[in-house]
């Protein structure tokens, strides 16, 4: 490729921000894809001259380095095996249980951690080939954690830094997983490690005391000199992960977007309320506990249609994981049977969508939401909560949101709940809906007022201001 070959930013993650699109005429299209990572580095990339490193999401072989959106994106290959053991498998059906808690029992096989470790090689590779001297890497999330010792093997002059996006597990939790040394080994190769609450990162500083007897203090672990490689001090702090507020907000505010609302409104018969839960179809993330205590509002008579109505839209996902399929059929049993009991010709209870859909969309529905369900068991952050904050310029809507996200430790006006507690669930639902106007309105500006503050740039700029300031420079080799 006609280009410069290597960047002084270089950003990891398992997929490239762009999904393969093949036009009618058989032309190749890249478009930005959806998700929470995605939606957080743009922001971060724009105006950087960087590269990207990940899976571009076909299987064989990965298509040549090309330039997209500003950004150098240099795909890794991974093989239709490798999809199946080190994604779907060690990521998502070993990793994924265990930093969330266990909601479902996590599956331990050794041939989906060594393809974790194969593909953990090569994103390492990759990024040591792009890598220029002295660059700064920044590597994301869960199915990455080798990367950090690997890059810092092949590559002592680049400061690296980790983002852990999910939340990362108590120890006793943790202890589990029989690769949980080689885990720790693999983080400890960055300078800076960022985590989405306080608590994640003690649980990981903890393990690492724990699991490898390595001294720490505070939010420090020092990793004792070995094989003449000096002493090595890494840093685990909280980062909180924010959104666009700025984007979002202008957005939400275009004419297109509040009329696209009001359709949405009109289109489900303008319902006196109009409750809303968007959510990766995932396990994690509480849908079949937040359909629950609708279904018993409904039966109880304490909500009923047409004055109210509930829009969940479930984007798919890993749906070749055993646990998303039977989570699929069981939230379109519940669905299909409160439709059955409680809907009418023209009204139905729940309006159950599993699709993805464009951004503008995702706002017109913010905007035109009543009640925002967010009711995760565990979720690093929830980028759902702060988007509906930010899309609400008009002070309205009112945000009922789990304990056991990383959001609610910031969004403290939200209408805080415990997703396990049903009765407290329907509670909290019917307090929502029912507080005066004018107090919700107070809970929204204070809510859009911390999200402004903190949005998604701050989150960069902290956590790359904290990379620069970690404790150690990375060493210097002549031949480097
Ligand atoms: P996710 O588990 O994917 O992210 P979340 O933070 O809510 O969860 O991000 C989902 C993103 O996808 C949001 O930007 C949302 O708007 C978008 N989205 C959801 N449904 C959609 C649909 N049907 N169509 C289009 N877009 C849709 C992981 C962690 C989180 C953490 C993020 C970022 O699990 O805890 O907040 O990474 O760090």
């Amino acid at each position: 490729m006609a280009r410069r070959t290597t960047f002084d930013f270089v950003i990891a993650a398992n997929r490239l921000p762009v999904d393969r699109v093949v036009g009618p005429d058989g032309e190749v299209e890249w478009h930005r894809s959806p998700g929470g990572l995605v939606t957080a580095m743009d922001s971060v990339m724009r105006g950087r001259d960087g590269a990207w490193v990940g899976w571009a999401g076909d299987t064989g072989d990965a298509p040549e380095p090309f330039d997209e959106a500003g950004m150098w994106l240099h795909p890794v290959p991974v093989s239709a095996e490798e999809v199946e053991q080190y994604y779907e498998g060690f990521s998502n059906d070993t990793l994924w249980p265990i930093y969330h808690d266990v909601i479902v029992p996590a599956r331990f096989r050794r041939v989906w951690w060594q393809a974790y470790e194969r593909v953990n090689r090569r994103f390492a590779e990759a990024i040591a080939e792009v890598a220029a001297k002295g660059a700064v890497v920044w590597v994301h999330d869960y199915q990455l954690q080798l990367v950090p010792a690997m890059v810092r093997e092949l590559r002592p002059d680049v400061r690296i830094g980790w983002f852990d996006h999910i939340p990362f597990p108590p120890v006793e939790l943790f202890a589990q997983l029989p690769w949980r040394q080689q885990l720790l080994t693999g983080l400890l190769g960055a300078d800076y490690l960022g985590f989405q609450r306080q608590a994640d990162a003690q649980n990981f500083v903890r393990a690492c005391r724990q699991h490898l007897g390595a001294s720490t203090k505070g939010e420090t672990v020092t990793l004792p000199s070995d094989e003449g490689r000096p002493q090595r001090t890494v840093r685990a702090s909280a980062v909180p992960i924010s959104v666009d507020f700025e984007g979002l907000d202008a957005l939400a505010r275009t004419p297109e977007v509040q009329e696209r609302a009001a359709e949405i409104r009109a289109s489900l018969g303008s319902p006196k309320t109009l409750l809303l839960g968007v959510d990766r179809l995932d396990y994690t993330k509480g849908i079949r506990h937040r359909l629950k205590a609708y279904e018993e509002l409904l039966a109880d008579g304490r909500l009923s249609t047409p004055d109210v109505t509930f829009v969940q839209v479930a984007t798919p996902s890993r749906e070749r994981v055993e646990a998303y399929k039977q989570l699929r059929t069981e939230v379109e049993t519940t669905v299909g049977r409160i439709n059955g009991n409680h809907g009418a010709i023209g009204s139905p209870a729940v309006h159950y969508l599993h699709q993805s859909y464009p951004r503008e969309e995702m706002a017109a529905l913010f905007l035109a939401a009543d009640v925002m369900l967010v009711t995760p068991l565990r979720d690093g952050m929830n980028l759902v909560a702060k988007e509906y904050v930010t899309c609400r310029h008009d002070n309205g809507g009112a945000l009922v949101l789990s304990e056991f996200t990383g959001a609610w430790h910031e969004l403290h006006q939200a209408f805080v709940c415990n997703p396990h507690d049903i009765e407290g669930l329907k509670q909290t639902i019917l307090r929502a809906i029912g507080t005066e106007a004018k107090d919700k309105e107070r809970l929204m500006r204070a809510l859009r007022r911390r999200v402004a503050d903190h949005d998604v740039r701050v989150w960069a700029d902290r956590f790359l201001a904290n990379l620069e300031a970690a404790p150690e420079r990375p060493e210097r080799r002549r031949d480097a």
